[in-house]
């Protein structure tokens, strides 16, 4: 970057902030332009070609009233049979780079090595198996098509979709699943990794525990409060882990890619910023949602400090004598700190945060933070999703935090975005002001905050099966007609401000 532009850069931003517009910005120059999806949200094909089933799978298929109109990813977007359709989008915004996720499933059926699903490998009972185009073959596919295109894959192992037969047999539970994590990954680098060098191991630990294994609105659709979350964390942490120590040992030297996980995160204000109470409980609420994972993973092989002494405190208090939080044994400690080369971050909100005591007596993660979450009424909140204030400058002074508490490392924001509710108009302005605004937030993140953020992906390229929401939550970048069966594609305004912005930067290069 050179020094004087990156002054007047500095400059303009200062003063003119209000008005900037990111159509005539200077991003540096090798900054990653994406989009991201996964797997389940939009391949459908759900037990296509030996695939098996996913918890998402079993989840769905249960009904319930636990997504919206009991809808299911069998079909979603159809991408197992479109891909060159999704091709066509990623070549229309003109990125660079493209986030997607891996069926465990799809590829490993029972979620484990004995049986690969692979063309010319037939475990199940259908005529001519040669002709199919089964898991291995499909992702060597989309891969081989956006390395041709110009595009740079960016490769997530597991979305949310653990193979089902390994819940049946605990789930993110047991340690047995961080081991199947393991061989999985290591099948994924010997088969994708001469082509794939962007990876990450498991997107949003912080959803799958709690969400997953604590609260039981997301599948598994476990409800263990108190204890399932924690003993999910931990295994996952230690997966991820085990599958970063495999890449660094079997296949760094010769496939030369960087490994991290993607963690979600709320940016936190403290409710009264004079009050001292609310300002450490802003503190714990980030404690309990980013550092529970990076701590360990980018500084010390350990929780935070504060998650440790709180549990412990309010465990005791509640008649335990041991805390709720497992501890990592020292061998632990010393496999799990520092295993990421990068760090994935998915942003989508901030929230204001009380101090809150912990009068429960049953055990619940939820209290053992001692904070509660409130938005601002002033903030505006996406149509598509009742959880998602718009909060650009949020944004902005999380990366200062990451930057400042672990060691400045390289970021990208593996997703971001606003969603729509069904039907979702496709001149979509108001939606793009927050792209906007969130761009402008970005820049100055980089050239006055000095973050060192590489890369910018928005979630998503497509509407999608948006988890419990179904499909009346859109966050595409295109619009999806689910209703017609050819599933086309139709850009959002979004997306063509979206390509006017990507292709001002690819013109502009500062420092390339
Ligand atoms: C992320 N929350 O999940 C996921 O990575 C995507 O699969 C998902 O579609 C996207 O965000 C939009 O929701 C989240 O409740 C799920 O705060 C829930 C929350 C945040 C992120």
């Amino acid at each position: 970057m050179a020094s004087a532009a990156s002054a007047s850069i500095k400059a303009t931003l200062s003063s003119e902030a209000s008005n900037w517009n990111p159509e005539n910005a200077y991003f540096p120059g090798e900054f990653a332009w994406g989009a991201a999806t996964a797997a389940y949200q939009i391949e459908g094909g759900w037990d296509a070609d030996g695939k098996g089933p996913s918890v998402w799978d079993t989840f769905t298929h249960q009904g319930g009233d636990r997504v919206f109109k009991n809808q299911t990813g069998d079909v979603a977007c159809g991408s197992y049979t479109l891909w060159e359709e999704d091709l066509k989008c990623i070549k229309q915004l003109g990125l660079t780079h493209y986030r997607f996720s891996l069926s465990w499933s799809r590829l490993l059926p029972d979620g484990t090595t004995g049986f690969i699903n692979q063309k010319g490998n037939c475990s199940f009972k259908i005529e001519s198996c040669a002709a199919l185009i089964q898991g291995v073959d499909y992702y060597a596919g989309v891969i081989d098509s956006l390395l041709m295109n110009g595009v740079t894959p960016v490769v997530t192992l597991y979305h949310f979709d653990l193979p089902q037969p390994l819940e049946d047999q605990g789930g993110w539970r047991s340690g047995a699943t961080a081991e199947a994590f393991d061989a999985y990954a290591q099948f994924c680098f010997r088969t994708f990794g001469d082509r794939v060098k962007l990876w990450i191991t498991i997107n949003e630990p912080y959803v799958v525990a709690v969400l997953g294994y604590e609260k039981g609105l997301m599948a598994p659709g476990v409800t263990e409060p108190g204890t399932g979350a924690y003993l999910a964390a931990h295994n996952m942490i230690k997966a991820h882990a085990a599958a970063w120590h495999s890449y660094d040992r079997l296949f760094r030297k010769k496939q030369g890619g960087l490994v991290s996980i993607a963690l979600n995160s709320d940016w936190a204000e403290p409710f009264n910023p004079n009050s001292l109470a609310d300002r450490e409980a802003a503190k714990r609420h980030l404690a309990f949602c980013l550092d529970w994972f990076a701590t360990p993973i980018f500084l010390d092989g350990d929780y935070p400090a504060v998650m440790k002494s709180k549990i412990a405190a309010v465990c005791k208090r509640q008649g335990s004598p041991s805390s709720r939080l497992l501890e990592f044994t020292s061998e632990e400690k010393t496999m799990i700190k520092g295993t990421a080369d990068f760090f994935a971050l998915n942003y989508y909100t901030t929230r204001k945060i009380k101090h809150q005591d912990n009068l429960c007596t049953q055990p619940s993660m939820s209290a053992d933070k001692e904070a509660e979450q409130v938005t601002d009424p002033s903030w505006p909140v996406a149509t598509g999703s009742s959880w998602l204030a718009v909060v650009p400058w949020g944004l902005r002074r999380l990366l200062k935090y990451i930057k400042d508490t672990y060691n400045h490392p390289i970021i990208y924001i593996t997703e971001n975005g606003f969603s729509q509710s069904d039907p979702a108009p496709l001149d979509d302005t108001l939606r793009w002001e927050y792209f906007r605004l969130t761009l402008q937030e970005i820049l100055k993140a980089i050239y006055i905050d000095g973050v060192q953020l590489k890369g910018y992906f928005v979630w998503s390229l497509l509407d999608n099966f948006e988890w419990t929401c179904g499909y009346s939550s859109r966050f595409g970048l295109f619009h999806v007609a689910f209703e017609n069966s050819a599933l086309p594609r139709l850009p959002y305004r979004s997306a063509i401000e979206y390509a006017k912005v990507i292709a001002n930067n690819r013109r502009v290069k500062l420092d390339g």
